[in-house]
């Protein structure tokens, strides 16, 4: 699947695209049921994901929850945080010759949920040669505006690079951080992306995002999230990140395969392994929404 050339203009104008119908129905079931496993720290492979910031019993809950690189705990996400349609439609979009996954993401806000900054995700990526992002986000729910859905700023793909800034989880103001960064004249223009369960928007890693509360008290907004960067990307020599520089080699600059695996390039690499790893996911029975009211 490629994206047409209407697509590709809208999203390197914009910094973002939205595909209203990107998962299969049956697809957004048997994920919404894993992400709750993984969510009550139930991991299938017996290993868990690199970043777990929920805990079903401490947790407070209006806190958005989240869990990061859960492909290595449950082999059902596993199959769609690293398919490869994925990468080869992200890829043609962002005009890169292939793509890695970097680290997968489960977001769950809950209903009256707090909010998350609006920030650029490339610059949390100091420790790599360059700081890129390409990223698919799925959304698992029908989003609103005001079911605390993901927004863009439009165009901000163009603007100069800002450093890091705001803090991620349940910021005071979830716009601080992009009004302080923003070029002057520059226009803070934020679109919502209401899209049904199963529908994706694609964005860049210097567009300025973030979600703001969840403003009902009757509705979930979950969403699973493929991160992936260039396959020309590097280790960097700036300073290493406390748990992803983990997987370097010491002196080595090529990533790991093994830990950010090609999903995909233009002259047919795929990690050997991947298909094998995500079929042998145990079959998941197909039914009701582990949250639905
Ligand atoms: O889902 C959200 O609210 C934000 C997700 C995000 O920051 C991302 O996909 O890069």
């Amino acid at each position: 699947m490629e994206p047409t050339g209407e697509q590709i203009e809208a999203y390197r104008r914009d910094g973002f695209l939205v595909v209203e119908d990107w998962l299969p129905a049956d697809e957004v079931e048997r994920v919404r049921v894993h992400f709750h496993r993984c969510f009550e720290h139930q991991w299938e492979t017996g290993l868990a994901p690199d970043e777990v910031n929920y805990d079903p019993a401490t947790t407070p809950p209006n806190r958005t929850r989240q869990l990061c690189n859960v492909w290595k705990a449950d082999r059902t996400l596993a199959a769609t945080t690293l398919a490869e349609r994925t990468a080869a439609f992200a890829a043609a979009l962002a005009d890169v010759p292939g793509l890695r996954l970097i680290q997968d993401n489960m977001i769950w806000k809950p209903p009256s949920g707090a909010a998350l900054l609006c920030h650029q995700d490339a610059a949390y990526l100091p420790w790599l040669d360059p700081p890129n992002m390409t990223t698919c986000w799925m959304a698992l729910d029908d989003t609103r505006a005001d079911t605390g859905t993901i927004f863009y700023v439009r165009g901000s793909n163009g603007w100069p690079r800002a450093p890091l800034g705001g803090t991620f989880h349940a910021p005071e103001d979830w716009l601080a951080h992009v009004r302080a960064s923003m070029p002057s004249g520059a226009e803070l223009e934020l679109v919502p992306i209401e899209v049904p369960a199963g529908g994706a928007a694609f964005h860049d890693g210097w567009t300025f995002h973030g979600s703001p509360p969840n403003e009902r008290a009757d509705a979930q907004r979950r969403s699973i999230i493929s991160h992936m960067v260039s396959t020309t990307t590097r280790w960097g020599d700036g300073t290493p990140h406390p748990i992803y520089s983990r997987y370097r080699r010491p002196g080595e600059y090529e990533l790991d395969g093994a830990f950010f695996p090609v999903m995909w390039d233009r002259a047919g690499r795929r990690e050997p392994w991947l298909d094998a790893w995500c079929a042998d996911a145990a079959p998941t029975a197909v039914g009701a929404d582990p949250v639905a009211s």
